[in-house]
């Protein structure tokens, strides 16, 4: 495989409006991640990808983009910007925005233009089309709920959002705006951009017939990825976007890729792919379901397993997927992979260890390395995200009563990863001295990172420990390039796996329940490098795991 720059880097999600607010208005700014740079360089971070902070009306937190060239003033300013460009790399570090192309917002400049005159040159900008009597042109449905169709007042024209009515598509067949893009691209690449995170990409090749499916639910609509199942020839888009920007640049860019098709893998991050790299989202497609979330299954250890293998097979000779145990569309990862009341420091660390170890590269979303849990909303109003509020309706239509609907829906709410980040014991975690955005979880005394850094067996100091083997001389090129294989596969609930590198093997197991194990020994002598207890037991021909314990030995 040829080496990359990226291959070997370590990378972190910021969610700017909830990281580090410097000026009391309730909201994080670059100014703060400015700050907050050297803790991040400290923990070993080289790579740091900040969600959207174009201008934006927030109906989806800044995923509906009005102005690709500017900052929002809520996030500071172009000189903001620049200064945490320029502070990044006297650190060495790499800034990734989030490309956000699907959509933009219904008050960007185009879609105000095609709204005044759809037939005209802006409303080729987006998916414009005649009603079918006084009904919508066809049955899909959106990811957040209703018709993926909004009527234009006046007319009987609908234009289509995948997303909130707020989030128009942009019409990727049109040429005239596919260069726009490119051109948007290239000019933050031009200012020092690292690349991008590349949001929801797969949607932006539609089925052209705009026909029903059968419906899936009671409203008589059928589920996104109906559509996406018969759109084909999405690589020609992605292709061109590769050639003309990205590649010029010898970016890094990773791709929110759901539904694509195995025999694909090649195309999207082979060595001549559209893409750096993917996210590895096999962990957070288990148990889901078309019904929604009041119908979701738990996660199993095993299954766990399985899909992340599985996954890891797959890409084994191709390239690189990039590992995350959460992200800010997805319930806290500890809260959600780990059985209610085992959430501890040593499952903490489970958890931790595999993303660090499995080849890929690890994406540390904030709060993540401190071991920050899902928050308990107390009421819906507590709620700010659009797809929470949707899925909770469609609890309630399901025949939950409030307070059951509330407990589903806060158990997957996108807003466990966004409550604001937990600095210190101060009020509102030290995150703001005003009225933060969205309500500060209720076990930030327990869970920040003034009471960790200095505690070397805190979950903080764990990470930093396994970034510091990742980047170890001697373990490195294992780490990053090594065979992936299975091992005591035949037990259950056990995480096990060898790196196999050049020089150096390391076995990684990991204990995945709350009991003690034993397994047989496999290597005498081998060495410890990781373990998340004090010590390991092994006796004659035994290794015993207390519950959940891991560790990376040398062998
Ligand atoms: O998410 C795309 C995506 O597929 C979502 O529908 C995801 O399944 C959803 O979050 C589940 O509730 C991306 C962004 O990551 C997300 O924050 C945006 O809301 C979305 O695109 C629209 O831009
Ligand atoms: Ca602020």
């Amino acid at each position: 495989m040829k080496k990359k720059w990226w291959h070997d880097k370590v990378a972190y999600q910021i969610y700017p409006k909830s990281f580090m607010d410097t000026n009391g208005d309730g909201i994080g700014d670059l100014r703060g991640i400015i700050n907050k740079l050297d803790y991040l360089k400290d923990l070993g971070v080289d790579i740091i990808w900040l969600s959207p902070i174009y201008c934006s009306p927030f109906v989806d937190q800044g995923y509906d983009i009005s102005d690709y060239y500017n900052i929002d003033p809520r996030f500071g300013t172009m000189e903001d910007m620049d200064e945490l460009l320029a502070e990044a790399k006297k650190r060495n570090m790499y800034v990734l925005m989030d490309l956000v192309v699907n959509h933009c917002s219904d008050k960007h400049e185009w879609f105000q233009k095609a709204l005044q005159d759809p037939d005209g040159e802006y409303g080729q900008y987006f998916y414009i089309r005649e009603g079918k009597g006084d009904q919508p042109p066809c049955n899909w449905r959106s990811y957040f709920g209703g018709s993926a169709w909004e009527r234009i007042p006046g007319t009987n024209k609908y234009y289509l959002h995948m997303f909130a009515k707020e989030q128009p598509d942009l019409n990727w067949e049109n040429e005239k705006l596919r260069n726009e893009i490119y051109k948007m691209i290239n000019w933050w690449l031009d200012k020092g951009l690292a690349g991008f995170r590349i949001d929801a990409i797969i949607n932006i090749k539609k089925d052209l017939r705009f026909e029903d499916f059968p419906p899936d639910r009671e409203d008589g609509l059928c589920s996104p990825g109906k559509m996406l199942e018969h759109a084909k020839g999405i690589g020609v888009f992605l292709k061109e976007m590769r050639d003309k920007t990205f590649r010029k640049y010898d970016a890094f860019t990773v791709a929110e890729l759901f539904n694509y098709k195995e025999d694909e893998l090649r195309d999207y991050i082979g060595e001549d792919g559209y893409f750096s790299s993917i996210f590895d989202f096999s962990t957070h497609l288990i148990g889901a379901s078309e019904k929604g979330w009041f119908d979701r299954k738990p996660v199993t250890p095993n299954e766990y397993r399985d899909v992340i293998f599985r996954s890891k097979i797959e890409t084994e000779n191709i390239g690189f997927m990039s590992n995350i145990i959460e992200n800010h569309d997805e319930p806290r990862g500890v809260s959600y992979y780990i059985p209610e009341g085992e959430c501890n420091e040593k499952s903490k660390k489970m958890l931790a260890t595999l993303q660090l170890m499995l080849k890929g590269i690890p994406f540390i979303y904030q709060g993540q390395e401190i071991g920050m849990t899902n928050n308990e909303f107390e009421s819906i109003d507590e709620i700010d995200d659009i797809s929470t509020k949707d899925e909770y309706l469609v609890a309630l239509k399901a025949g939950y009563s409030p307070e059951e609907a509330l407990k589903i829906v806060s158990k997957y709410s996108r807003d466990n990863a966004r409550t604001p980040f937990h600095w210190d014991t101060s009020q509102n975690a030290g995150f703001t001295t005003g009225k933060p955005w969205l309500v500060v979880n209720k076990n930030y005394k327990d869970i920040n990172v003034e009471s960790q850094i200095n505690d070397e067996n805190s979950v903080l100091s764990y990470y930093k420990k396994l970034i510091c083997l990742r980047k170890d001389e001697e373990y490195k090129e294992t780490i990053v390039y090594g065979k992936f294989s299975p091992v005591y596969e035949e037990y259950d609930n056990i995480l096990a796996f060898y790196r196999k590198g050049e020089d150096k093997t390391l076995l990684i197991i990991a204990n995945y329940q709350d009991k003690k194990v034993e397994l047989p020994l496999l290597h005498q002598n081998s060495k410890v490098l990781i373990n998340n207890y004090d010590r390991l037991n092994v006796e004659n021909e035994t290794i015993i795991l207390e519950p959940y314990q891991t560790v990376v030995l040398d062998v």
